[in-house]
């Protein structure tokens, strides 16, 4: 019990079990740079297949699928309707403006959700004068939203906004396994409305690396294209597809004992003095909560729990994360509890 370490602070965090590590071991690897892994080609079809999009490509991270996809669908110059608190915008090292050269407009939503009516009010007029729209990019679930997910009815409204300005539409769905999962919405139904989506192997499924790009079979030329460019063409990469093709039959399933876990601690912690959380508010496997300066700081907060073997983050300076994952257990969370009021009822 001491010696107990919860590690709440990402679902990256994972390790890959000695089931996964066996079937990585026996995987069938060839040069993916020519297209000849088997793996990974068993891999990309069956992401494709269950997206129902034409094609797909294995990149080495959720960035990395983002980027390739940003690239693929602007020209330099032009701009990217998104959250503002979008992943794309806070934590990708400002990669749309390094690497595909387009600018962010930033979108108000609430908690990471945007409207039909922001995004068609923020598409620019044909004038010289404009940055010209490129891209529309949502994000599902959300993380800096506190793993919100997007309502499909509205990704149903963007998309058309979309489709009238014949603009393209991009999921950041790093984490849209959990999404599918707690709402029974299929990926293909998911798919429809995108015309790229991202997906990674590498958080709640447990996969030690890789994320995977899905679109039409141009998008994907253009997008191997970009992969290629920035240093993603991986050679013997079937291992990696081997740990992901795993992931998805033996840990997607179990998402939902994430999220369970996840409400349970939001439940618990969220009557203790100085957290301000609504329990409701937690859908998937990411709690966010803010503190009540006053009463405690959370950089503090941290700290304090870090002492006693609970690692979390803070995200923004009233701010805390904690997320569930593979390697939390039920025993974990009541630790966790006991934890967090030991500290704030003393
Ligand atoms: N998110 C990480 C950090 O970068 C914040 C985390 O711990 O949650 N899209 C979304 C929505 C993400 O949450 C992340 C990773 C990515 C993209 C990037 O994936 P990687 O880390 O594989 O490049």
């Amino acid at each position: 019990m001491k010696n107990r370490i919860v590690d709440l602070r990402s679902d990256t965090l994972t390790r890959p079990t000695a089931e996964m590590r066996e079937a990585m071991m026996k995987a069938e690897v060839g040069d993916d740079v020519f297209g000849e892994d088997p793996t990974i080609n068993r891999l990309q079809e069956t992401v494709a297949e269950l997206c129902g999009k034409e094609a797909a490509l294995f990149v080495t991270s959720g960035v990395q699928g983002n980027q390739v996809s940003i690239n693929a669908h602007t020209n330099p110059g032009q701009e990217i309707i998104v959250d503002k608190n979008a992943h794309i915008v806070n934590y990708e090292s400002g990669a749309p403006a390094l690497l595909a050269g387009v600018q962010v407009h930033p979108l108000d939503g609430n908690n990471g959700i945007i409207t039909a009516e922001q995004v068609e009010a923020a598409i620019r007029p044909t004038d010289d004068h404009y940055p010209q729209t490129g891209l529309i990019c949502l994000e599902n679930t959300h993380n800096r939203g506190g793993g919100n997910i997007f309502p499909l009815d509205e990704i149903q409204r963007i998309s058309a906004v979309a489709r009238k300005y014949q603009l393209p539409l991009h999921l950041d769905g790093a984490r849209l396994w959990n999404a599918s999962i707690e709402t029974g919405i299929s990926l293909k139904e998911y798919g429809q409305y995108f015309d790229s989506m991202m997906m990674c192997f590498s958080k709640g499924l447990g996969a030690p690396v890789g994320s995977i790009v899905v679109g039409s079979r141009e998008f994907i030329r253009k997008a191997h294209f970009y992969r290629k460019a920035y240093g993603g063409g991986i050679r013997q990469g079937g291992i990696l597809a081997a740990a992901a093709l795993y992931a998805l039959e033996h840990h997607w399933p179990r998402l939902k004992d994430d999220h369970r876990r996840a409400r349970i601690l939001a439940t618990e912690i969220a009557s203790l003095p100085g957290i301000l959380l609504d329990p409701e508010s937690v859908q998937t496997n990411i709690i966010i909560f803010e503190v009540e300066p006053e009463k405690v700081e959370a950089e503090d907060l941290v700290r304090q729990l870090g002492e006693r073997g609970v690692l979390c983050f803070t995200f923004g300076p009233t701010k805390i994360r904690l997320v569930t994952h593979l390697e939390i257990t039920d025993e974990d969370v009541e630790y966790t509890v006991e934890v967090f009021q030991k500290i704030l009822k003393e």
